[in-house]
């Protein structure tokens, strides 16, 4: 192939030499030169992080050919684009699904195999990438795996934080928080690309002057710079050779940075203080209401925006220069949640004062490019920041917003004259001693498309939260029902289930979710349901296997697998689970054993590490996990494990292990979830409210194979001013007696007093979360599947209509739906196709 020229940039590309086999032969060959000249290594041992990174690079080399022709496909064609920008992409492991995608799994595993090595263990050498909280930061994760199935142009921007999720540890029953230094061993699977680094502002003031025109323009002067260093990560399609991008930042001090505030005998304190600026991606903020208007996470947030908006005004540069006019036909610019959401006004600022486009041009541009995405309903969740931390760290930013703000407000008072109380409550600043910036109302207002992520979340924004803005735009609200990959939470996680589903109607379902819907045809065949519960019980196994190595408990798989896992709030109710756990050590206490159908309770999650209610909440349960494990007569009959530093890859055992999906968060409160959609792929059954995704999980399944349960929605609010817990509690003898425990000190014999505020916030009557009121449903609910689980055939069959009806929750249904309605991107054309 001939060196190829570019007419837009003055450069010339390599051509890349012919393809790499896909041969087993041939990956031995590339392992070999990694590990051995490369990584200059020869000791061979299968624990060893050279073997892991050898094997990488080898897979890395296949990845990157195809990204390369990716790039080329679109840099010919000059289509429309997304940019999704995100402060949390949780992906996890990466190069079981590389290989799964790129179709070379079983030929990795014959080359390791020729000398001696197992590729699951090498599998087992990657750490998680861990940068994420939880349901958001996983979401972008599939997202991601789904557009580059589907050939859409999308490219993920995110931050390369130096210690992601921290790993939790469990001593005495408390929480401990570990860094996650998941970069000491290097991240094979990053290529740097420092020709990209953008320098970024902090600081400074913000000047005006007059131009050649005679026009006032400003200017953010006095600025101090830190530089954003751009590193990629390849995103590989399904068998299909695309290969998206995902850009992570990290910041590095300017050669300049604060060397003038030192006099020249202070050189070494002057390069010491580039600490402060490489600060900004030292760490993952573990979200907490106390964190909340933290100054680095401010800085965080305005780095990836302006990092990543200057990258795709580079881009554009490229090819059009400062014609700006297609600008917004060509982009588009998805922001995650508000975290992002600064990037409205960096925008505007990009435009007018780097690229002199007036007013009027920049808010079109932006305003026909910005999109968001809500994820929360929780109002202590919304951001907001203080005014005078904007005007020391952001100057420039300050004036643009005031200004959005004031067109914003006029265009308000003219659509309902002398409605004060309206715009007061519309506007982008909350009043107060310490004036706030409403940054929902900030993405709202810039943003051309608003969504929720279920269609009960949806629903509850355009009524509740952002009922003023749905008035003024009706237009602008829509849902997006999320999903998640089936390629890591089926075909990956679960070989087994994925092998006897594929054997009975193909490998369809792997790219077309929906195709499940056949196994329903087979829900009453009793050899397929003795073919469905032999893989459902060596799910159990390896994941009893997992919870001894990590907790030294063993578990029986003959019980009902009934797992919690998700980050511990009040919201999420783990608290009515463990009442629910307590009250069945209650009835076996009294004698009920007979009547209990063994259960093995599975609560797994981090708290924050500010948020004192749940981390006594973990502390509660490991104390009632141990009175019910060590008690001879439970044996058998009931267990209560907490899965310790609950991750990706943990969920990854997890979910085809489990029977039972707790989704029991209070109506109202939980936006979507995900967990939820993962457990009904891998044959759960679900026990949960009306709430979130839930809702729709329950239409498609069928209510006869579900189990709900609680207060609805509206009821949950009517009960509100008049919600008594303790008459709950005195009418219902169960209830009294799990109570009567918590009180007596039996579950903390030296620990005086641990159970009190667990006690008192079921009894306060203004619980936000009511756990109180669907104690009695709750246990009725968990009784009947309880009942349901030993009817064996009904089981699996129910188990199986979960699955057979999971294929609307793929993340690919959800990107063809953003892609109609918001992205209207063309797919990519490779030259192969
Ligand atoms: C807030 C904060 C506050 C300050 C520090 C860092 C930080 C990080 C994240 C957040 C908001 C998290 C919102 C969130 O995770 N929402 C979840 O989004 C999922 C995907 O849409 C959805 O399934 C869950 O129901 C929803 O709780």
């Amino acid at each position: 192939m001939p060196a190829r020229s570019d007419k837009h940039s003055n450069t010339t590309q390599l051509p890349l030499s012919k393809d790499l086999p896909m041969t087993a032969d041939a990956i031995l060959k590339d392992f070999s030169h990694y590990f051995g000249h490369m990584l200059g290594r020869r000791t061979i041992s299968a624990d060893s992080p050279f073997l892991y990174q050898a094997v990488v690079f080898a897979a890395r080399d296949r990845l990157v050919e195809r990204w390369g022709k990716t790039r080329d496909a679109m840099e010919s064609k000059d289509n429309r684009r997304v940019s999704y920008l995100s402060l949390e992409f949780l992906m996890g492991r990466l190069l079981r699904n590389a290989l799964l995608n790129l179709g070379i799994e079983d030929e990795t595993a014959e080359a390791l195999n020729r000398i001696g090595l197992d590729l699951e263990d090498v599998y087992e050498r990657e750490r998680d990438a861990g940068l994420g909280n939880g349901g958001l930061g996983r979401l972008a994760a599939c997202f991601l795996d789904s557009c580059a199935t589907l050939k859409l142009p999308v490219l993920g921007y995110g931050i390369r934080y130096h210690y992601g999720m921290f790993h939790q540890r469990i001593e005495n029953g408390h929480q401990l928080e570990e860094p996650d230094s998941w970069l000491r061993e290097g991240f094979p699977w990053e290529i740097e690309r420092i020709e990209f680094t953008q320098a970024i502002k902090f600081g400074g003031r913000s000047n005006t002057y007059t131009d050649k025109g005679g026009i006032t323009r400003y200017q953010w002067v006095d600025t101090q710079d830190v530089l954003a260093i751009p590193f990629d990560v390849p995103i590989p399609g399904y068998e299909n050779d695309v290969v998206n991008t995902l850009r992570l930042w990290s910041a590095a001090a300017t050669d300049g940075f604060d060397l003038d505030e030192f006099n020249a005998g202070s050189y070494v304190d002057a390069v010491a203080a580039k600490n402060a600026a490489e600060n900004i991606t030292m760490v993952l903020y573990p979200n907490a209401e106390t964190e909340n208007g933290q100054e680095l996470r401010l800085r965080q947030q305005y780095f990836l925006a302006s990092a990543s908006l200057q990258d795709t005004i580079r881009y554009w540069a490229l090819h059009h220069g400062d014609d700006f006019s297609e600008f917004a036909e060509k982009n588009c610019f998805q922001l995650n949640d508000t975290h992002p959401a600064v990037a409205v006004a960096e925008l505007m600022r990009l435009l007018m004062d780097e690229h002199g486009i007036d007013w009027d041009m920049a808010w079109d541009i932006t305003r026909n490019t910005m999109a968001y995405t809500n994820h929360t309903l929780l109002p202590e969740a919304l951001e907001k920041w203080p005014v005078s931390m904007f005007r020391r760290l952001l100057p420039r930013i300050l004036d643009i917003i005031y200004e959005i703000n004031a067109r914003f407000v006029a265009e308000v008072s003219q659509r309902w004259p002398g409605d004060n109380d309206r715009i007061r409550r519309m506007s982008l600043v909350e009043e107060g001693s310490e004036p706030m910036l409403r940054m929902a109302y900030l993405a709202i207002v810039g943003s051309f498309s608003v969504n929720g992520v279920a269609a009960l979340h949806s629903k509850l924004l355009r009524e509740g939260l952002f009922r003023d803005f749905a008035d003024l735009w009706p237009e602008k609200f829509n849902n997006k029902t999320n999903g998640v990959t089936q390629r890591r939470w089926l075909a990956a996680c679960n070989q087994e289930l994925a092998a006897l589903i594929s054997e009975k109607i193909g490998n369809g379902w792997i790219t077309d979710l929906t195709q499940l819907s056949q196994l329903a045809a087979l829900a009453d065949d009793a050899n397929f349901q003795v073919a469905w519960r032999e893989v459902k019980l060596h799910n159990k196994q390896r994941l009893a296997a997992n919870i001894e190595a990590k907790t030294g408990l063993k578990i029986s798989t003959d019980s009902i697998f009934d797992v919690q896992v998700k980050r511990i709030h009040e919201y999420k109710r783990q608290l009515l689970n463990l009442l629910h756990a307590v009250h069945l050590y209650d009835r076996i206490r009294r004698g009920e054993g007979e009547q209990i159908v063994p259960r093995t309770i599975v609560i797994g999650g981090k708290a924050a590490p500010g948020y004192a209610m749940a981390k006594n909440i973990i502390k509660c349960i490991n104390n009632v996990a141990r009175v019910i494990n060590s008690d001879p007569m439970m044996a058998g009959k009931l267990q209560l494990i907490f899965y310790p530093d609950y991750n990706v890859s943990g969920m990854e055992l997890i979910c085809p292990a489990a029977d039972l999906s707790e989704q029991i968060s209070t109506a109202g409160k939980e936006a979507s979830g995900t967990g939820n959609m993962k457990f009904m792929m891998n044959g759960a059954l679900t026990i949960g409210t009306l709430d979130g995704a839930n809702v729709e999980i329950r239409e498609a399944v069928g209510a006869e194979n579900f189990f709900l349960f609680g207060l609805t929605v509206e009821q949950i609010e009517a009960l509100r001013g008049q919600y008594d817990p303790q008459v709950i509690i005195d009418a219902d003898d169960d209830f009294k007696r799990v109570m009567d425990l918590l009180d007596s000190g039996h579950f903390n014999r030296f620990e005086s007093g641990l159970m009190d505020g667990i006690s008192q916030a079921i009894r306060e009557p203004a619980d936000l979360w009511m756990t109180a009121a669907d104690f009695r449903s709750f246990v009725d609910a968990q009784t009947a599947a309880a009942e349901a689980y030993t009817e064996t055939e009904n089981w699996t069959k129910m188990s199986i209509l979960n699955t057979a009806a999971s294929g609307q929750f793929s993340t690919d249904r959800t990107m063809r739906e953003y892609n109609d309605d918001i992205w209207r991107l063309l797919p990519i054309e490779l030259d192969s196709d």
